[in-house]
């Protein structure tokens, strides 16, 4: 099997210090968190910008000084936010591709997201799609809901996705497709021969759909974006913990970790 590769959701849009302590939320605090769990084993850093007061923000000097003080610390893949929290504008989701980072999200349609609506109408996703191509960034396809496969699987026929294509099944979203085993075999066998995926697990789905990706021959995402946990009522002393723990398990079933290196070869990214 390859390697496998383990995204770092540090951050995310929705999550508060009040639910989650050590939640980093600064660009140093960001770079700090990245690099701990880059010298853990994560091979690609999922970055959502914050304000320093911790409101979510797609600003491109923001994700600029995050890149760049990650750069400085080591060689993980960034890989910020197209996605934002629900209330950005498109403009300003637009904005973290400005930095020209080698991977971007790409939220492949709209779904209910809790109480709110995650907005992807046809014309954004082309949009980004047409950005990412013209700045050559590999784009990570973030699947909801069932459906999103088929879009992505048209962007491919227009021309404007490259196979072989890079999923990642964020599933246990209040209001999306549930995190359940039966849900991602389902998901797995729907994607185009060829291409890869992970999934990113939220809250009590982390652990078990993390596990059954490893065995799967799939790639992992945890972090505090997702999951704030450690177990049922511990909360994780930081992003790292969580990841040394998917470095620990897959070790155990036989599957070792990618470097940045590695998993920039496995998705057929430039450096
Ligand atoms: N925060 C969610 C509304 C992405 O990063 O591309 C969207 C999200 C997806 O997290
Ligand atoms: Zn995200």
């Amino acid at each position: 099997m390859e390697k496998l590769i383990i995204t770092v959701a540090v951050t995310g849009a929705e999550v508060t210090r009040e639910k989650q302590p050590n939640l980093p939320i600064t660009p140093d605090e960001i770079a700090d968190a990245v690099y701990e769990c880059y010298l853990a084993g994560a091979s690609i850093a999922h970055v959502h910008a914050r304000l320093d007061d911790g409101t979510p923000t797609q600003s491109y000097e923001v994700y600029k000084k995050i890149k760049e003080k990650i750069e400085k610390k080591c060689d993980i893949i960034f890989q910020p936010s197209t996605g934002g929290a629900t209330w950005h504008t498109f403009e300003e989701r637009m904005q973290p591709l400005l930095t020209n980072p080698e991977m971007a999200t790409l939220s492949a349609g709209t779904c209910n997201f809790g109480n709110d609506v995650f907005l992807n109408p046809m014309e954004y996703i082309e949009k980004f799609a047409i950005e990412m191509k013209k700045r050559n960034i590999k784009p990570e396809i973030e699947v909801f809901e069932r459906g999103m496969i088929e879009t992505a699987i048209k962007l491919v026929d227009k021309g404007l996705l490259n196979p072989p294509l890079h999923f990642d099944f964020v599933m246990g979203v209040p209001g999306a497709i549930p995190g359940t085993i039966e849900d991602l075999v389902y998901l797995v066998s729907k994607i185009p021969p060829g291409s890869t995926w992970s999934v990113a697990g939220i809250g009590k789905c982390e652990l078990p759909l993390a596990v059954h990706a490893i065995l799967m021959g799939g790639h992992v995402r945890v972090g505090f974006e997702d999951n704030i946990y450690y177990k049922k009522g511990e909360l994780a002393k930081s992003n790292a913990q969580l990841v040394e723990r998917i470095v620990r398990i897959a070790k155990e079933l036989g599957r070792e970790i990618a470097t940045p290196d590695e998993a920039r070869k496995i998705l057929g990214i430039r450096k």
